[in-house]
């Protein structure tokens, strides 16, 4: 169909911008006149226009009486930007199609009934899903304020990350751990335990090739102040690490990591370790939507527990690795009954090169 054709090409044009936006929402919209798209624009950079005062920016042709596709329903508020359905609606642009309404509160149907109400065609829902799809971290941060969170493993297909000797370079090959770096691009921050600091001393950027790459922020969960002061997260780009301690963290430990130029957040304490359902709350307010947990073990079930967790990526390499002592994705103290565990949904599989990836969502 003619809607979701154009719909298509919108919504590849949104996410051009991955990573660049966030904590606002991917957004892409084509002009279309007699058939001929007329006029693109998207959502470039967080603050920057919106996608449709980019699309009637650069229209090549009068868009009188033209057809506007876009991703997410038209602002009808002031925000960074003056509300782009008076810019639609002055256009003289007559018909609206939108694949999902706006879940932030400040528009929510708004911008629809406002198009509506000043006599455009508005149809919405074509494509609705893979919108829906495409700006999974926005629709849970805008009414939440909490980020979404994605787990991500790369295994053996016996279940291992790594041999029991500790070797883990590397289970999976190089197009599973090229996907792994686009979900660094696509998120906000990375979170890994000061465990896997210690054991592998990450950088935990982002590297892409021919891509301008966004590092995200890096968040080591480190309740004692384990940290080593030499670790590459303390000296390279330090300004974008974050260490969450608590009360257990010696005052002395916590003064040498704020020297080193990271942040040092003291966070409430739950059975010993960090609160994370205070943690989420306290990166919520700083904006960041979104989180990737990159291990190990403990932290990925500790979220698990707490239900913080939103979606899994598993990257599973064709290998048996064995080893009572190797180490798995989930660990912590796991869950007695099969009735109590963590059940996904909307699955979906992908061939890596010889890998196969498996995404689906928490219930
Ligand atoms: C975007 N880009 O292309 C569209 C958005 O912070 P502001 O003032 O830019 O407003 C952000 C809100 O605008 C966002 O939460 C969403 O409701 C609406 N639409 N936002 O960043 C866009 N169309
Ligand atoms: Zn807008």
């Amino acid at each position: 169909m003619n809607d979701e054709f154009f719909m298509k090409i919108a919504l590849g044009l949104a996410e051009e911008a991955m990573g660049f936006t966030n904590p606002n929402p991917l957004v892409g919209a084509v002009i279309v006149k007699d058939g001929r798209i007329i006029g693109k624009g998207y959502h470039e950079k967080y603050g920057e226009n919106h996608a449709e005062i980019n699309a009637l920016n650069y229209a090549v042709e009068n868009v009188e009486d033209a057809t506007m596709y876009v991703t997410l329903e038209p602002c009808s508020h002031f925000g960074k930007t003056p509300p782009c359905v008076d810019r639609i609606i002055k256009s003289g642009i007559k018909r609206v199609i939108i694949a999902m309404e706006d879940p932030n509160p400040i528009v929510s149907g708004n911008g629809i009934r406002i198009l509506r109400e000043n006599g455009l065609e508005v149809k919405v829902g074509v494509l609705k899903e893979e919108a829906e799809r495409l700006n999974e971290i926005y629709i849970k941060y805008i009414v939440t304020k909490i980020p979404f969170t994605i787990m991500k493993a790369g295994m053996s297909l016996d279940g291992k990350i790594a041999t029991y000797t500790g070797d883990s370079r590397w289970v999976t090959g190089e197009k599973a751990r090229k996907y792994g770096h686009l979900l660094r691009q696509k998120v906000s921050a990375i979170l890994v335990g000061v465990n896997t600091v210690i054991m592998d001393d990450p950088m935990l950027n982002t590297r892409l090739d021919n891509m301008q790459c966004v590092d995200p922020i890096r968040i080591i969960l480190d309740s004692s102040g384990r940290i080593p002061i030499t670790s590459k997260v303390l000296n390279i780009n330090p300004s974008s690490t974050i260490v969450v301690v608590t009360k257990f963290t010696l005052e002395d430990k916590v003064k040498a990591i704020r020297e080193k130029g990271a942040e040092v957040l003291v966070s409430s304490a739950k059975n010993g370790r960090v609160d994370l359902q205070f943690l989420m709350e306290e990166l919520g307010k700083r904006e960041i939507d979104s989180l990737l947990i990159e291990g190990g073990g403990e932290v990925s079930f500790s979220f698990f527990k707490e239900d913080l967790v939103d979606k899994v990526v598993f990257f599973i390499a064709p290998k048996i690795i064995g080893g009572r002592d190797a180490k798995t994705p989930v660990e912590g103290e796991g869950i007695a009954h099969i009735k109590d565990v963590v059940d996904l949904k909307d699955m979906e599989i992908t061939k890596l090169g010889k890998d196969i990836m498996i995404e689906g969502y928490v219930r």
